[in-house]
């Protein structure tokens, strides 16, 4: 079976969501260390465009998003699960909840402007700078929250998890699940990243220790790997045949179209390839690389947006 190999940085909060999983899951793991900002030459060498971080690869497929991320992991090693039987839709629209108006609520206060200045304390100014107009942007046609909202939104939501944890272990029950994992790489942000902000999670005692044991969890068996080893990787690995059944065909996009596959929002970078595979939850493109060869790349429907490649 071929490796899994994730590609992140260890400030990334939605590598922590997966970093976790994979510990969840006692699963071994290759570590590539990427850039958290542009230029970003050998993630791109891989998925043809397409930036956020992380990714996951296994040999010459490539896993855009968290939310497959966890599909393929729940796939992989299916025990213990992410989805259990009985709360399996919850677990997922709270997983979604989490990962979009919780994050943005955690980040916009987390990185106000007394947090960013301790985030960036030591570095060289030109680092946040740069790092100020690489998320920028990424945020094209975004509406971000100003601190002082965040603030308000995110102390109600903390309010809100806190009375969630006072029936259960766990945000669904007495085990973590996906819900959890979404839920905990925010404000392990808040927390780990940006100590100064994280007197907000104070008035929350039962989300610290809910916390508390999310970080127990681990980060499974990561080994170090260098990002144009992994490249080689791809290259010397044929992707795993895709079923291309079955079809689901919104757009009226035939199988075998050029196509570009963009996220929704927060990093405008197209991927373009050849669409292979467009079934309920996921689309496959095929693009052949200079370096990597021939890869398939894979994103989930939701939060991502299919058009025909301009001729
Ligand atoms: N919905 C995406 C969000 C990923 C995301 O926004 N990641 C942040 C880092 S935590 C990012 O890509 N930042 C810019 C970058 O790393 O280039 C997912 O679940 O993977």
């Amino acid at each position: 079976m071929n490796d899994l190999i994730l590609h992140h940085y260890p400030m990334s909060p939605f590598s922590e969501k997966v970093r976790l999983i994979l510990g969840y899951k006692q699963l071994a793991w290759k570590s590539v260390t990427i850039p958290s900002v542009m230029p970003k030459p050998d993630v791109q060498a891989l998925t043809g465009g397409y930036r956020r971080t992380p990714l996951l690869q296994i040999g010459a497929d490539i896993y855009c998003d968290t939310a497959l991320i966890c599909d393929v992991l729940e796939h992989r090693q299916a025990n213990p699960t992410l989805y259990p039987a009985r709360a399996k839709g919850m677990a997922r629209i709270l997983a979604q909840w989490a990962d979009s108006t919780l994050f943005w609520a955690a980040m916009a206060y987390s990185i106000s402007p007394k947090g960013a200045a301790s985030l960036f304390a030591g570095a060289p100014p030109e680092a946040a700078k740069a790092f100020a107009n690489d998320r920028g942007a990424m945020s094209v046609n975004m509406t971000r929250l100003r601190p002082a909202d965040a603030a308000a939104a995110y102390r109600s939501y903390l309010r809100r998890l806190a009375n969630m944890l006072e029936e259960s272990p766990f945000l669904l029950g007495d085990a973590p699940c996906v819900a959890d994992f979404s839920v905990y790489h925010a404000l392990w942000f808040t927390r780990s990243r940006v100590p100064v902000m994280a007197g907000i999670l104070d008035a929350t005692p039962g989300v610290l220790d809910w916390m508390d044991r999310m970080a127990a969890i681990g980060h499974g068996r990561p080994q170090d790997l260098g990002s144009a080893e992994a490249i080689a990787i791809a290259a010397a690995a044929t992707p795993v045949p895709v079923d291309p059944e079955p079809f689901q065909d919104e757009h009226g996009i035939a199988l075998g179209s050029r196509v570009t596959v963009t996220a929704e929002s927060f990093g405008p970078e197209p991927t373009e390839g050849e669409l292979i595979a467009a079934t309920r939850m996921h689309y496959t493109l095929r693009r052949t690389d200079e370096r990597a060869g021939t890869v398939h790349v894979h994103f989930p429907r939701i939060g991502f947006v299919l058009r025909k490649a301009e001729a």
